[in-house]
């Protein structure tokens, strides 16, 4: 397993998950010194910065790129793959390809997580999963054309009722023949919906793809009361090789939380 941290751009996204809000420069630098493999990004949209930008700073710092979000899309632009209004879902589609697209330049996965919306009103559940799994499997060759597979979040209540278990996504990913369609485990959705995390992780088997190791508090993993041990514990015993990524409050600040989220990275994969 590897080590990343996200690094955001996207000013209505201030307050979010994400550690290190500087300009991308800083936010490489600051990456790079403190030991990590990689960093996840989280930009306002496909255009907001140039592929050969990324490109150069990737070159000078040596890391790749974990995965790119596709949020800006609800936050900044108010788009849901599930909104009862077809031109909006369409809308949507288009721009979660075109984060595909980008990230894939790149070699790194889009995340579909907060786009992925909410059933209700004169949406049915039935209904929004439908839409969900349409729009996933135009996604999936999409990403396949890169190489990368697609990132699909399950989240915790307050933020969609569509899906909220790991179990739930990959029953639902294989009932709908959704293959390079992977799961994200974010720990902390999870230390919310789950009875147990790592025995969560151990039924999902090969279906987790990426994890954002946050605490049970959204911090850095050791600034709240997760036991991180059974967790990447059940990752490796499902042959889980990807990124453990800092999606994570930037607490107390952004340097001590992403020092004590290396340190843990570290200490768990010891
Ligand atoms: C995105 O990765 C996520 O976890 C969401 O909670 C952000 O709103
Ligand atoms: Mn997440």
């Amino acid at each position: 397993m590897k080590s990343a941290i996200t690094l955001c751009q996207v000013t209505e996204a201030a307050a979010g998950p994400f550690v290190f809000h500087d300009p991308l420069p800083d936010g490489f630098a600051k990456a790079k010194d403190l030991g990590y493999d990689a960093v996840e990004l989280f930009l306002p949209g496909p255009h907001a910065v140039s592929i050969d930008d990324i490109k150069s700073l990737q070159a000078e710092h040596s890391l790749d790129i974990a995965a790119v979000g596709t949020g800006a899309g609800m936050v900044k632009h108010g788009l849901s793959l599930t909104d009862p209004d077809a031109s909006k879902r369409e809308e949507a589609i288009e721009f979660i390809n075109a984060m595909i697209d980008f990230g894939g330049q790149l070699g790194a996965p889009a995340i579909l997580g907060s786009m992925q919306g909410k059933w209700g009103g004169h949406v049915s559940h039935d209904q929004a999963l439908g839409w969900l799994a349409e729009a996933l499997a135009t996604f999936a060759p999409r990403a396949a054309r890169h190489d990368v597979p697609f990132i699909y979040e399950p989240l915790n209540r307050y933020e969609t009722n569509l899906i909220n278990h790991l179990a739930e996504g990959a029953k639902y990913l294989e009932a709908h023949n959704l293959n390079n369609i992977v799961l994200l485990a974010d720990l902390f959705h999870m230390n919310i919906e789950e009875s147990n995390v790592a025995q969560a992780i151990l039924d999902a088997g090969k279906h987790t793809g990426h994890v954002h190791f946050a605490d049970s508090n959204r911090q850095a993993m050791g600034f709240g009361h997760t036991d991180a041990a059974p967790i990447v514990a059940a990752l490796k015993e499902v042959g889980y090789t990807g990124y453990l990524s800092a999606e994570v409050f930037p607490l107390p600040d952004a340097h001590q939380c992403a020092a004590q989220e290396i340190k843990a990275i570290r200490e768990a994969l010891s």
